[in-house]
């Protein structure tokens, strides 16, 4: 495979609903989409960062100057034989996983479109529905939650999570539990917390959490490792697993004991692969995050989620929570039993409609 040219595009889309974690709210989403020329097909690639620096340290801005400076000249014009060898040519670049995993994600989809395989296929995926779950973000009052969480349970999603922050967390799970009884449930912190917290944080032992995801800071594992011991609950890792060494820190320290795998926060499918076994040797079961994707990100993401030890719901929900209309169509639906379809076209698998792309571009780049 050789890809020939790259575009960037810049592109904004109004949430249906605004998203509010520990570090903030936010009503749009803007994000880069990239393709991969080669042989006259197109591969579709969607970088998960953001506007701001909140979640990982990379932005849109980062990573258009990452690729267009760093990654298009190592990876334009060069003979790959395996889209896996997309990553290690990358090597040189010292973090930047957002903006690798873009590339490397869109190099993927182009062999798979190449070859007529759907992604899933290429990547060694074995299941044709994935599992379901949702992520609720932090709301105005309680009943809004309990309102929201109704809503997803009827329409069948098989876990609920719920955004935590200091101020938002016994009593929302309080809430959900007196509520809805014993459903699976899980928190997600985003990082806000700290280790004089650990006796608040023990105090949602009482709530039978499936996990406790990302309760400390972004970059920590040793703090991790000391709360860990002191929760029944499982800890779950996701800011502070970059890479493979992150993980085989994480697992050897006990600092969790449950990982979140998200291709853009590791450089893409080749290393989410190498995590996802890592894991499945270690016994830690694996689950597949969410950035808010369109339904070019959210369908690369239900293909990975094919692969064995994604064991648990993932954050891969209907498009329609987010975008309306999405960038494909039709959507990413979910069945009444909380399960999505695999797409089994080539490649993504998904109509990509390029006419609202373009629409909702607000700057291009040719590399
Ligand atoms: O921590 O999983 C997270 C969204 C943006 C940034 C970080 C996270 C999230 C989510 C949303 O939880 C998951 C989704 O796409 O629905
Ligand atoms: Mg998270």
């Amino acid at each position: 495979m050789v890809i020939d040219r790259l575009e960037l595009r810049l592109v904004k889309l109004p949430l249906v609903h605004f998203f509010e974690t520990s570090f903030g709210r936010i009503h749009e989403k803007h994000f880069i989409v990239v393709r991969a020329f080669g042989g006259g097909i197109a591969g579709y690639g969607e970088c998960v960062a953001e506007q701001d620096p909140y979640y990982s340290s990379e932005t849109n801005d980062t990573c258009w100057h990452i690729i267009r400076d760093f990654i298009a000249p190592r990876v334009i014009g060069v003979p790959f034989e395996h889209p896996r060898d997309v990553f290690p040519a990358l090597k040189a670049v010292r973090g930047h996983n957002m903006a690798k995993a873009a590339v490397e994600m869109a190099a993927w989809d182009l062999a798979a479109r190449q070859q007529g395989l759907p992604l899933s296929r290429l990547l060694g995926g074995t299941r044709d529905r994935i599992a379901s779950g949702v992520s609720i973000g932090i709301q105005d009052s309680l009943d809004q939650l309990a309102a929201k969480v109704e809503r997803e349970l009827a329409a069948g999603y098989q876990r609920i999570k719920i955004k935590i922050k200091p101020g938002w967390d016994v009593a929302a799970v309080e809430r959900v539990r007196q509520s809805f009884g014993s459903i699976p449930l899980m928190v997600d912190a985003n990082a806000a917390y700290t280790m004089q917290d650990a006796d608040r944080l023990a105090g949602l032992d009482a709530y039978d959490l499936m996990m406790i995801e990302q309760p400390l800071d972004y970059d920590d594992i040793a703090d991790h490792a000391c709360l860990q011991r002191r929760l029944k609950t499982p800890i779950c890792l996701d800011e502070s697993i970059k890479t493979m060494a992150a993980a085989r820190e994480a697992i050897s320290a006990q600092a969790c004991r449950i990982i979140n795998i998200k291709p853009g926060r590791v450089g893409g499918f080749a290393e989410s692969i190498r995590l996802h076994d890592l894991c499945a040797s270690h016994n830690i079961p694996v689950w597949h995050g969410g950035m808010l994707e369109s339904g070019i990100g959210r369908a690369a993401n239900i293909h990975l989620s094919t692969l064995p030890n994604f064991s648990l719901p993932g954050d891969i929900a209907a498009s329609k929570r987010y975008f309306v209309p999405d960038l494909i169509e039709p959507g990413i639906d979910v069945a009444s039993d909380g399960t999505i379809a695999v797409p089994r076209g080539p490649g993504l698998g998904v109509d990509i409609r390029e006419d609202r792309v373009a629409a909702a571009t607000l700057r291009s780049e040719t590399l």
